[in-house]
């Protein structure tokens, strides 16, 4: 007989396991009983295993609260030092994204100031703004490199991403983005740059096991199509998966790359064609949208859902948590503003964050559901309902977090 350690009674679930006529997977008065970090059994209050009543340490009576997974934040950026304000008044006088990073804001502006940085310092702020997604159900976060630029700083950033889940109560997924911007230095030698992200850094984070995964922005103020397919293939030898910033500002043919390396997936997507759905569909590369930065850069043309949706692509939500274009620091405004600005339905945002973004980080066998066997990694929420988690702008309905089994106040 398993031994339970720890029970929630009489919550509603929302366990995004989908059934036919119920996309949330819903369970009223319903029990999670868990076991050694991971959910031993879900199911209805009244059928909870006796001995699981009789063995469990820790017990809680929700009182009709509902849990949902733990929300996972699948795409952020949110190791870095300095600010950006002054960009963010400068657009709003008109400047573009684009002008200011070609003028040596942007992206480069936020590397002068974390190359400068301590990795103490650098972990401060880190802490700080994981403390915010986690007050709002976030249970697991992807942290990117990408201000960097050079390999010690790049290293850096990826092992205060890692030291983050020693500091705080969250699981982390690193990515490495060597492949973020042309650093300074290498202005006039783009070869050369490549060269060092796929000779020198790839090998050392995939080596030392720095990374998780590996991603590139395919852009015309980043990296081309054939760039990005150098990077995607030392990657590759070097064993490691990948994913991408793909047509964000423009359709670069940036999902149909990732797909043709099987990528995890392919984020932001605004211009990405049909024949980029369809090649995402076929190689089960997830979809990652990212309504932060389309409405901090005024973006008027908005991701492809409606083919996403009928090509059968995992759709997932994410923050994109960075000082420049989405210095967005709630799920709960990214699922909000998923639904209205990119018309998602409440259930595909919920799921977005959960079970879709677990599936782009190649965690769905561990995380994203309430299903026996995963990690008990919870949500406890004051809500009538969880499309109300994408309803409310600005609440903070957020009543217990639980991460592997455990109770996580922040
Ligand atoms: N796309 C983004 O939205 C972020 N990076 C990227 O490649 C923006 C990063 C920044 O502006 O600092
Ligand atoms: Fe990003």
């Amino acid at each position: 007989m398993p031994d339970f350690e720890a029970l929630w009674l009489h919550a509603e679930l929302a366990t995004m396991v989908p059934a036919p006529d119920d996309p949330w997977g819903v369970v009223h008065d319903g029990a999670v009983a868990v076991n050694g970090g991971r959910i031993a059994w879900v199911g209805a209050s009244a059928e909870v295993p006796p001995d699981a009543v009789k063995s469990a340490t820790h017990v809680r009576d929700c009182g009709g609260a509902w849990i949902t997974p733990g929300l996972v934040d699948c795409h952020t950026h949110l190791v870095f030092a300095g600010d950006r304000w002054r960009e963010f008044a400068l657009r709003l006088k008109g400047a573009t994204y684009e002008e200011i990073a070609r003028a040596g804001g942007g992206i480069r502006s936020t590397v002068a100031a974390t190359r400068r940085a301590t990795e103490e310092e650098l972990l401060a702020g880190a802490e700080a703004r994981v403390r915010a997604l986690a007050a709002r159900g976030v249970t697991t976060v992807e942290v990117k490199s990408g201000y960097g630029l050079e390999t010690t700083t790049e290293i850096a950033m990826l092992r205060v991403a890692r030291r983050l889940a020693e500091a705080l109560p969250v699981s982390v997924r690193t990515t490495f983005l060597g492949a973020h911007t042309l650093p300074p230095e290498y202005e006039d030698d783009r070869a050369g740059y490549l060269r060092l992200v796929c000779e020198e850094m790839i090998p050392r984070v995939a080596h030392e096991g720095w990374a998780d995964a590996v991603d590139a922005f395919g852009e015309r103020i980043a990296f081309t199509p054939d760039e990005v397919r150098r990077v995607f293939e030392a990657a590759r030898a070097h064993g490691l998966p990948v994913r991408l910033h793909a047509d964000q500002l423009s359709d670069q043919g940036g999902a149909a790359l990732a797909a043709s390396f099987g990528a995890l997936s392919a984020d932001h997507l605004e211009y990405t064609s049909l024949a980029g759905v369809r090649a995402m569909a076929g190689a089960g590369t997830a979809a990652v949208l990212l309504p932060g930065a389309f409405y901090v850069l005024g973006e008027e043309h908005a991701p492809p859902v409606e083919a996403l949706r009928s090509e059968g692509v995992p759709i997932a939500v994410a923050t994109d948590l960075n000082p420049g274009s989405s210095p967005l620091l709630s799920p709960l405004l990214a699922m909000n503003l998923a639904c209205v600005l990119f018309g998602l339905t409440p259930d595909e945002a919920v799921a977005g964050m959960t079970r879709h973004a677990a599936r782009a980080l190649g965690l769905d066998a561990e995380i994203g559901t309430l299903e026996a066997g995963k990690r008990a990694d919870l949500a406890v929420w004051e809500v009538m309902h969880p499309a109300e988690l994408c309803y409310w702008i600005g609440g903070d309905p957020l009543l217990e977090r639980v991460v592997a089994g455990e109770p996580a106040p922040l």
